[in-house]
């Protein structure tokens, strides 16, 4: 039985990735904050199942805490470990973003470093994204694409990025990055925009809300399905060599088109609840993130299975039965 190791474990993507592994007959080891029961709690509400967690071994050990983690791996064997922890939110400022930082850079390192020192032969998943091409010079990306991070979230993503490219190069360590566009489902939290729209459709349909403040609608993004993006994880470190990859639809759609795609699931008119609220507006990209996933796609068996209005529409009709 292969043991696998995820950070950030009850995030959407730690969660849908422990059902998969789990399904796949691994042994699913998780890292979590202190806090972590309450965590716990939050993701359930959110969708993953009740006894998810259950089925798993959790650590509360968290990834600035450099000798909890050190003891982890120096008791534990793993075959795999998937480092999805981070802080995530692309709307902070740089002004605010030291903690963001400092977790996304130091806590890739201290798992790295741990990881080197006593199970070099583990294979390592690092959750790269799209935010590190930040404002492109090019669309769609690939993996050679230059970087232009544009938020303290991309510059610590990138940063992390390299010290894994590093790890794997000077150290001859198993390391993958995966260069993740946007994906949802319907354990998102509400604070990104799909699922603010799918919840917020759902509240209003069921006279719990009338209006839904956005910010740009015609902000652009290459939006996928959560629960194929952590296959495409799994793929990456089941391949024969350690590599860098892309992982997208290579579709573009609008803020906007979610609005009409949601709502009219919901049975309601978006125009006459959606207003801008120039709060929610932030610098658009004059070109646009869109990710092509030619080499995941040639190197391995992975594809995209879920299409977007099936993605928002399975997130509306889970938060309307929610609600
Ligand atoms: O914004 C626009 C906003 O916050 C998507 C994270 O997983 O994907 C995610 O980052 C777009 C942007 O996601 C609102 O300006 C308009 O153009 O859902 P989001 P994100 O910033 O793209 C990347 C790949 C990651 O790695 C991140 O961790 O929607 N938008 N109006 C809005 N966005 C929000 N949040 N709220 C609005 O009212």
């Amino acid at each position: 039985m292969k043991r696998a190791l995820i950070t950030g474990i009850t995030g959407q993507d730690g969660s849908y990735l422990t059902e998969y592994l789990l399904g796949l007959g691994y042994e699913v080891h998780g890292l979590m904050r202190q806090t972590g029961l309450e965590q716990i709690k939050g993701s359930t509400q959110f969708g993953a199942p009740e006894d998810l967690y259950e089925r798993c071994v959790l650590h509360p050990i968290s990834l600035d805490n450099f000798p909890g983690l050190y003891r982890l791996v120096s008791r534990w064997q793993f075959d795999e470990c998937y480092h999805l922890a981070a802080a995530s939110f692309v709307g902070e400022t740089l002004a605010d973003g030291y903690q963001t930082i400092q977790t996304n850079i130091a806590g890739t390192h201290y798992l790295l470093a741990a990881l080197c020192e006593f199970q070099k032969s583990c294979r390592f998943y690092f959750a790269g994204t799209s935010e590190m091409f930040g404002r492109p010079r090019a669309a769609p990306q690939r993996e050679d694409t230059p970087f232009m991070p544009r938020s303290a979230y991309g510059i610590s993503k990138l940063a992390a990025f390299h010290l894994v490219r590093n790890y794997r190069e000077s150290q001859g360590m198993f390391c993958c990055s995966g260069i993740l566009y946007n994906h949802e489902s319907p354990r998102r939290r509400p604070e990104f925009v799909t699922r603010k729209i799918t919840l917020a459709a759902a509240r209003i349909a069921r006279g719990r809300q009338d209006k839904l403040e956005l910010g740009n609608l015609d902000a652009r993004r290459d939006w996928g399905w959560a629960p194929d993006y952590v296959e495409a994880m799994h793929a990456m470190l089941n391949h024969t060599s350690p590599d860098d990859y892309v992982v997208a639809t290579g579709e573009l759609h609008s803020v906007r088109e979610i609005c009409e795609i949601a709502f009219a699931r919901a049975g309601l008119d978006w125009s006459k609840h959606v207003v801008v609220n120039p709060m929610f507006h932030r610098a658009e990209e004059p070109i646009p993130l869109q990710g092509d996933s030619t080499k995941i796609h040639r190197v391995t068996s992975w594809r995209q299975k879920t299409r977007f209005n099936e993605m928002i529409t399975t997130m509306v009709d889970a938060d309307l039965s929610r609600i």
